[in-house]
């Protein structure tokens, strides 16, 4: 089907009847999942309006920026700072997704035993479907799980523009200083691509817009608390996603609307689900757009999910930028500072992430734990057993879950979340 974006899209070098073909899948199922909910929030409008124009609209801005000399920086990790490249003007992008894609010709590249939103992207690349990834002028690949290093040595091979970060994966003072050491050097490699000098004041500006963006969700994060929620787990989790691609100044704005909107929600005892509803948190693996289906299955299992321990949720907003002056080694610092809370299972150990499960819960009234590990994964695989032990000594019943992008094992799953939602109850 012809659109308005076709020579876009093909200037970029996608493959148009493949991509039609991509989209044809997205629509159809946002339609299915997302639209058909009940009492969804007036406010999802916009979100849905990102979504449909999330490879057009959206792509537009990104080239018309690259026009008048914009760059766009596509990252995997939430370890990649995104307030040094707002500094320099630039726009950062996340490029994991959540579907396959060519998976015939990711297996000539990669092992079988590699995590779906490892191949996802690799299958997004080799068939030539994201116009993020062949947009951006930098892709950052970072040293976090053997899998995604690894497979950066592939990715080296398909695409020009591959920056690598060093990250630590223990949080001694050496990490840190690795972790500094290679933010120093990311910034430097931004000031080269744009051409600008990232000054403090620069800095501070790009502080100010990530932080204001995270505060936004963590207002978002509070009102889910209530009971009945007066947002569906599966929009939260759709704002969350498309903070990885929208303009953070418009998207903050969209998010406090929204949130004005759920206030009023809860001043008048509305929500998604009847008060009582069983409420569960999500902890684990970054679900990318469009992986939509285990909170999918949950939700239409008669479970409200109200909150993510995840990269795509709190563990990638957790915590503020909050330098404690105003000269550019000060804000550097409180960017290393905020990054190295993160609670990746790439770290080890890696006890923070434990208590922080524990406080989501708390803080939600969620009375049971979705483990989501991706096949494959190992970092959250391995972490999964002793935290379920853990979580379920403390009296807080979790259910693992490892799956992928496939829906095979669709019904198998809503068998085993039913399963558990009947032992909550
Ligand atoms: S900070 S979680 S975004 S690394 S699912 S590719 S871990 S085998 S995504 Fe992540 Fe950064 Fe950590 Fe967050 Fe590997 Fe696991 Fe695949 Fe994963």
């Amino acid at each position: 089907m012809a659109s308005e974006y076709d020579a876009m899209w093909q200037g970029l070098g996608l493959d148009l009847a493949a991509h039609d073909q991509l989209l044809q899948v997205l629509g159809d199922g946002y339609g299915q999942i997302f639209l058909s909910q009940q009492e969804r929030p007036q406010g999802m409008e916009y979100f849905n309006f990102v979504m449909s124009e999330v490879h057009g609209l959206r792509i537009k801005e990104l080239v018309d920026g690259q026009a008048e000399g914009k760059k766009v920086i596509g990252s995997f990790c939430v370890f990649v700072p995104e307030e040094i490249v707002r500094a320099a003007d630039a726009t950062l992008v996340g490029l994991c997704t959540g579907a396959d894609f060519a998976t015939d010709l990711v297996d000539q590249v990669l092992p079988r035993n590699t995590c779906a939103l490892i191949k996802s992207a690799f299958g997004f690349k080799l068939g030539k479907v994201c116009p993020y990834m062949e947009s951006a002028d930098m892709i950052v690949g970072e040293n976090t799980c053997d899998g995604k290093k690894k497979s950066y040595e592939t990715l080296g091979g398909l695409v020009p523009n591959l920056y690598v970060m060093d990250l630590p994966q223990v949080k001694s003072k050496e990490g840190r200083a690795l972790l500094a050491a290679e933010y120093q050097r990311f910034k430097q490699a931004v000031e080269e691509l744009t051409g600008i000098e990232i000054t403090a004041e620069r800095l501070a500006k790009g502080i100010k817009i990530v932080n204001d963006k995270r505060e936004a969700l963590h207002r978002l994060y509070k009102l889910r608390a209530v009971d009945p929620a007066p947002i569906s787990g599966l929009d939260a989790l759709l704002i969350n996603q498309v903070s990885f691609y929208d303009d953070p100044v418009r998207f903050t704005a969209s998010v406090h609307k929204i949130c004005d909107e759920l206030e009023e929600r809860i001043k008048a005892g509305q929500g998604v689900a009847p008060k009582g509803t069983p409420r569960l948190l999500f902890s684990g693996c970054p679900m990318a757009v469009p992986n939509w289906k285990v909170p999918w299955i949950v939700e239409s299992s008669g479970a409200v999910v109200v909150g993510e321990e995840s990269c795509v949720g709190e563990r990638g907003t957790r915590n503020l930028v909050e330098p404690q002056g105003d000269d550019l080694d000060s804000m550097m610092e409180a960017i290393v500072e905020r990054y190295w809370q993160i609670d990746c299972a790439v770290f080890t150990p890696n006890p923070e992430r434990e208590e922080h499960v524990k406080q989501m819960a708390a803080d939600y009234g969620a009375k049971g734990v979705i483990h989501y590990g991706l096949q494959f994964c190992q970092p959250y695989q391995m972490e999964a057993l002793p935290l379920e032990k853990k979580l379920e000594a403390t009296g807080l019943p979790v259910l693992r879950v490892e799956t992928d992008y496939s829906m095979e094992d669709v019904e198998q799953l809503k068998t085993r979340v039913e399963a558990f939602l009947e032992m909550l109850a």
